[in-house]
């Protein structure tokens, strides 16, 4: 009997101690949770959007993404199954509209603009989009 009360008081100790650790971490981590918050604030000069654009296959891919990386885009990446590009840019820098203009001008319809016709009648025939389909 006299073991189960040690265990039970070594038990009880091992929780508590254990509790009033875990108060500890929970004070570090609002600590680092500040810090995160702050950070962000830092990093809200960016702005993440997703486009759809209009191609069909990988040069496809190199020719839109290589467009769309400008000046104040962090990131373009494309994918030819979903159509959809993923884009992070400084808004201070450039506009969505302006990384659109970009694209439509070697020849990928936007969702907002459409391809320049000539730049569209260069592109290899695979690149050949439907543009009926792309413009409703
Ligand atoms: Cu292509």
């Amino acid at each position: 009997m006299k073991t189960v009360k040690i265990i039970v008081v070594a038990l009880l100790a091992v929780v508590l101690g254990t509790n009033s650790y875990a108060q500890m971490m929970d004070h570090s981590k609002m600590d680092m949770s500040k810090n995160k918050a702050d950070s962000k604030m830092a990093m809200a000069t960016t702005k993440s959007e997703t486009i759809k654009v209009w191609g069909n296959c990988e040069s496809c891919q190199t020719r839109i993404e290589k467009a769309a990386k400008v000046n104040g885009v962090t990131k373009a990446s494309w994918d030819s199954e979903t159509k959809m590009l993923a884009v992070v840019y400084d808004p201070s820098k450039i506009t969505s509209d302006d990384i659109q203009k970009k694209i439509a001008a070697v020849g990928h319809d936007t969702e907002k603009y459409k391809a320049d016709d000539k730049a569209y009648s260069k592109l290899p025939g695979c690149c050949k989009y439907d543009r009926a389909a792309a413009k409703k």
